[in-house]
């Protein structure tokens, strides 16, 4: 972070995974090709009012098509490694049954030439596109999608497991649960608090099932994973009202899917909680056990911290920034605020504030001796432009990158086992609910001509990925 006198530059341990990351529906395009069926995204984004601008992920960044272009980009830029989804449509198209070859040799195309790049895929099976197939079954509130996501992990490990070596079942299972049948603001857009939790015991149950598959599928070198999105919390103020939101909050955002599987049990309090909306008897005898299936690593996706504090009123001010549903995706917690910290923010209206990166890196640390760490996704939006030039520049998304890698440089030095780092994200691209409009990229690109022009975050990022040296700020 900004101080008076010039840091010296600080190095990463030997080793480190210096990454960027993208999803499928958010990059790829080619809804309608190679027999890829839609998704609950491209079903959703058609809804009027969901999607600001009406805009889709039908073509976004065109990646279906330019992925050989974006490998080389990535290798021009010194990346060691590229994070991905796989669709889930595009390579078992009906949700069930059979793969499909068209889907996955794009996949293995994509593969190869990372490999050949010498840049390492870790690959995610799930980053929010269900199948509509699925979803018209019941979706995430039903058991057996679980069971389908499994069957689909098996799957891919077959076609792939031969050349991948880095896994993740999910990604940010909180967002499809409570966001896409919580509040409504993400596909599948349904609202409903019960169908939420439900969501949320059966993503944790695809994740324990999925990692199964894996793990019988794969090769020994397989290293396992899931992608969270932990809530880095804090309460307005020291009182009894404060901590408790916090409380509730940390149970809701994290806590629901760390303790199944990590630990092989829902909390108490969470349950607690939530008992006036549900008895939770969708959790089967055996499902933690099931959930907690042994990882190789533990993502954590990071943007912003929280800060909460209890209130009376029960319908709270809110912050989601997810475009502002009606529902909150915080079931049994209705009488908790949600307030902007002060200080600067990026173009989401997130605050900036690498503390939280920190603190959550350092408890997972001493929660889970001896399970390495992967910052999964981390990165911010701001209103880039190119100038007459051409260029881009983006100093601000410098400060933030250049503060957050100082805040995983200082949860190294105390002690957390962290092994890489991925820039969210390569590209602009599709930002679920805020379509086109929000800029993630190290890479800015043109959606009228799809050029992709680094910005000056992507060169500078590229020096630390190179030297693996945080310089001085
Ligand atoms: C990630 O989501 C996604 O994995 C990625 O696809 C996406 O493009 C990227 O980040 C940028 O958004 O205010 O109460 O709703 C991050 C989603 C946003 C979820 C902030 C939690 C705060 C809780 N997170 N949100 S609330």
């Amino acid at each position: 972070s900004p101080s008076t006198s010039p840091s010296p530059s600080v190095n990463f341990p030997p080793g480190f995974l210096w990454g960027a990351a993208t999803a499928a529906y958010q990059v790829e395009g080619g809804a309608r090709e190679g027999g890829r069926t839609p998704s609950i995204w491209d079903v959703f984004a058609r809804i009027p009012g969901k999607v600001l601008g009406g805009d889709t992920g039908d073509t976004a960044t065109d990646h279906y098509h330019r992925h050989h272009e974006d490998v080389a980009l990535m290798a021009e830029l010194g990346l060691g490694a590229y994070r991905f989804s796989v669709s889930w449509p595009r390579v078992q198209p009906t949700g069930r049954g059979p793969a499909s070859r068209h889907g996955l040799d794009f996949y293995r195309a994509l593969v190869d030439d990372l490999l050949a790049h010498g840049i390492q895929p870790m690959l995610t099976l799930y980053h929010w596109d269900l199948p509509q197939e699925l979803e018209a079954a019941g979706g995430w509130p039903e058991r057996e999608t679980a069971h389908r996501f499994a069957d689909y992990a098996h799957l891919v490990a077959e076609a792939l497991g031969d050349r991948v070596e880095l896994w993740t079942t999910l990604n940010e299972p909180w967002c499809s649960a409570f966001l896409g049948y919580g509040s409504g603001v993400h596909a599948p857009g349904r609202t409903d608090e019960v169908a939420a939790l439900r969501a949320a015991h059966h993503l944790n149950l695809a994740h324990g099932l999925g990692a199964a598959a894996l793990r019988a599928a794969l090769p020994g070198r397989a290293r396992l994973s899931v992608a969270l999105n932990p809530s880095a919390v804090r309460a307005r103020t020291a009182s009894p009202e404060d901590v408790d939101a916090a409380r509730r909050v940390d149970a809701l955002a994290t806590r629901i899917f760390t303790d199944p599987m990590l630990h092989g049990v829902y909390p108490e309090d969470l349950l607690a909680d939530t008992a006036g909306i549900t008895d939770w008897s969708f959790v089967y005898d055996g499902d933690p056990d099931t959930i907690n299936h042994p990882l190789d690593a533990l993502g954590i996706n990071y943007y912003a911290p929280t800060v909460v504090s209890g209130t009376t009123d029960s319908r709270p001010s809110r912050t989601d920034g997810h475009g502002g549903g009606e529902r909150s995706p915080w079931p049994g917690a209705d009488r908790v605020a949600f307030h902007q910290p002060p200080g600067k923010r990026t173009a989401m209206d997130w605050s900036v504030d690498p503390t939280g990166l920190y603190d959550l890196l350092t408890r997972f640390a001493r929660e889970a001796p001896g399970l390495p760490l992967v910052v999964t996704e981390n990165g911010a939006a701001y209103d880039d432009k190119p100038d007459g030039d051409g260029v881009v520049h983006d100093p601000d998304r410098i400060a933030y990158l250049h503060a957050h890698l100082d805040a995983v440089r200082r949860a190294i030095a105390d002690g957390a086992d962290v092994r890489g780092y991925f820039l969210w994200s390569l590209l602009d691209n599709f930002e679920w609910a805020y379509g086109y409009s929000k800029r993630f990229g190290a890479v800015y690109v043109d959606y009228a001509t799809q050029a992709r022009t680094p910005k000056s975050s992507a060169r500078w990022y590229s020096q630390v990925a190179r030297s693996g040296q945080l310089p001085p700020f």
